[in-house]
């Protein structure tokens, strides 16, 4: 029989080069694991069903190149990508690794600093346009601060807003066909990261001037350090038309960044994602940014990313079970009939004087509507069975 849980290019799952690249250094503790070539871990990837891969300009051409090294080594990686019948849906920068971004790329406060980030960036976006990405990822890590001593913050975000409002002019120059998502994050590496999450993103990105080419790239991992529900936040991105990207991980509220297996920590969490991705028919790609715990070699990588995909693909087979499990939609259907009994005057869309006065009038039961238990216990309870086998 074949196995329903194997992933397939139309699944659209991607990788970073530096989340199955990653080799395992912490603050505390040195690689465990090797740097392998990207054109190796692309052919994997491939292997393994994943949809495409994505980079930063330096996970493939190492920060100081020369143009012509630059050159061959992004030639042979085409046809790697395309060997193994790959794509590269996203592409990003690095503008984190070097001293050089110490104290932010696009706030920075030295101009030159600003500058360089602004060149950097302009040279990573031509090489993820000849590598055929529609998706620039911005994530701003070294974009905060550790003190507000020096730095006005409102400086910062008019730095930030004139980085990407340039950068939207160059693309349109150059005739890409490419978004933008901008990637919130609360903190870590710095102590915090200006626009911290999906909301404060989703806000700056109205007072750009080219608002329709910029939309949000949620991670499970910042939204959770920021001790909100994930959920919530990509809902909130699905309704301002604003999802252009998603990272997938997990990780655990009040820990450091952990980057984990995606579903592996909160389960049930993990699953309404889905269904809700799924519900909303949201057919970017899955991106998952995450890596092997530092205890694996190389083969608990592809073990780790083999796991992110399948689980992927169990929760979705678990969404179509939620729909067609009699006693869950029953109980859906008695909920929502109820709630939908009520006939009185009510909003539905723009003001109305005489639906105004109506309810003002409008005399309520609110006993009766006081006392209505909800029954989310027991549907939780079903979700839970359902995920856990029981169903
Ligand atoms: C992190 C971020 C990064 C970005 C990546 C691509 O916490 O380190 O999630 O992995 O997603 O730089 O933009
Ligand atoms: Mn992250
Ligand atoms: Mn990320």
């Amino acid at each position: 029989m074949e196995d329903p849980y194997r992933p397939k290019p139309a699944d659209k799952f991607t990788f970073g080069l530096w989340t199955v690249g990653n080799i395992g250094r912490d603050p505390f503790g040195d690689p465990v694991r090797p740097v392998l070539n990207p054109e190796h871990l692309v052919r994997k990837l491939g292997e393994l069903g994943a949809w495409g891969v994505n980079l930063h300009d330096n996970d493939l051409v190492p920060f100081d190149a020369t143009s012509q090294e630059r050159d061959r080594i992004v030639a042979s990686f085409k046809q790697a990508v395309a060997d193994a019948g790959m794509v590269v849906p996203m592409a990003t920068t690095n503008l984190f690794t070097h001293p050089i971004f110490r104290d932010g790329a696009f706030t920075a406060s030295d101009a030159a600093v600003r500058a360089f980030a602004l060149q950097k960036t302009m040279r990573a976006i031509d090489l993820g346009a000849e590598l055929g990405a529609s998706t620039y990822v911005f994530w701003g890590g070294r974009e905060g601060s550790e003190t507000d001593a020096y730095r006005d913050p409102r400086d910062a975000m008019k730095h930030f807003r004139e980085a990407i409002n340039f950068l939207c002019g160059y693309v349109q120059e150059q005739g890409y066909e490419m978004g933008f998502a901008l990637e919130p994050k609360p903190n870590e590496p710095r102590g915090d990261i200006y626009l911290p999450t999906v909301g404060h993103m989703l806000h700056f990105i109205t007072t750009l001037d080219h608002p329709l080419m910029v939309g949000v790239n949620p991670e499970f991992a910042h939204e959770t350090m920021a001790g909100l529900n994930f959920v919530h936040g990509v809902a909130q991105a699905l309704d301002a038309g604003k999802l252009y990207h998603i990272d997938l991980n997990d990780q655990v509220m009040g820990r450091y960044d952990q980057d984990f297996r995606f579903g592996s920590e909160n389960p049930k969490r993990a699953f309404l994602l889905v269904k809700l991705l799924e519900d909303a028919g949201y057919d970017g790609p899955r991106h998952f940014d995450a890596h092997a715990y530092r205890t694996e070699d190389e083969e608990g990588v592809w073990a780790f990313a083999r796991g992110c995909m399948r689980s992927y693909l169990i929760f979705k087979e678990k969404v179509r079970r939620f729909r067609e499990d009699s006693e869950i939609q029953a109980l859906l259907n008695d909920l929502s009939q109820q709630d939908e009994a009520y006939q009185g005057p009510r909003a539905t869309g723009t003001y109305s004087r005489d639906v105004a006065h109506a309810l003002k009038q409008h005399s309520f039961d609110s006993d009766a509507l006081g006392s209505r238990g909800r029954r989310y216990e027991e549907l939780d309870q079903l979700i839970m069975e359902l995920l856990l086998g029981a169903r």
